[in-house]
């Protein structure tokens, strides 16, 4: 381990509360440096001195400086980890896949829907109802459809494999990954959402580190203490 103690560069209302919910649960000490979100809802220019894209969550680990969600919570689990997070066999695949899948795949429908619905509300009032039509119409032909599916997936992976993601007794970095843009739908447009994924979310918030995670973090609009 580090003589230091790991940083998380942490958004307010972001992706960074999983990272703070893993390191709770690998009992790793970390110091945070928290970070506003501005009216517009962006990073603050602040980020952009921790890495060069802005945006949160970035941990910095001694010499190491590291961003991308997916990228941490695999850097953690193999250099923290001490061997509690290694799913094996078909749960190792799962894991894998969803780990990829979280950024990859379902956190860009989950975007776009926001956003789509997002441009309307912030546009000249006299532009809202034509910009409302264009966009639910964009939503209904590239978010509807994959994004129903991807949530039936889901749901049919808890049915089949029980509490957490990749199955077993603990979460693995599929559901860390997982679980923000869960956690935004479940908040934000819980009718998509069926009621295993709807269990696993409240499941999530139950878990003392996550609490812990949440404490610390500060605010966070997707869960509640
Ligand atoms: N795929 C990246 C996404 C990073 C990202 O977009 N973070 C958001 C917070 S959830 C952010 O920093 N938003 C502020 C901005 O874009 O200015 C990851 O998983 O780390």
């Amino acid at each position: 381990m580090s003589q230091t103690p790991v940083i998380v560069h942490h958004l307010n209302n972001s992706r960074s509360q999983r990272i703070l919910w893993l390191l709770e649960e690998l009992e790793v000490p970390y110091e945070l440096k928290t970070y506003q979100r501005t009216p517009e809802q962006l990073a603050p220019k602040e980020l952009l001195e921790v890495h060069p894209l802005g945006k949160s969550p970035v941990i910095t680990d001694g010499d190491v400086t590291l961003a991308e969600s997916g990228a941490i919570v695999d850097y953690l689990i193999e250099k923290y980890g001490q061997g509690k997070i290694a799913p094996t066999g078909e749960a190792k695949l799962t894991d894998l896949y969803f780990r990829h899948f979280a950024e990859g795949s379902f956190g860009p429908l989950v975007s776009n829907r926001y956003i789509y619905s997002l441009v309307p509300e912030r546009s000249p009032f006299f532009l809202r109802p034509i910009l409302r039509s264009v966009f639910s119409s964009l939503d209904a032909k590239l978010i509807d459809k994959p994004l129903t599916a991807a949530l039936n997936f889901i749901e049919a992976t808890f049915a089949k494999n029980g509490n957490w993601l990749a199955g077993g007794a603990e979460p693995t970095g599929a559901d860390y990954m997982m679980s923000f843009t869960l956690e935004a739908l479940a908040a934000r447009r819980p009718e998509g959402l069926g009621p295993l994924t709807k269990a696993w979310v409240e499941r999530i918030h139950a878990r003392p580190a996550y609490k812990r995670g949440l404490e610390k973090g500060g605010e966070y609009a997707y869960a509640r203490l």
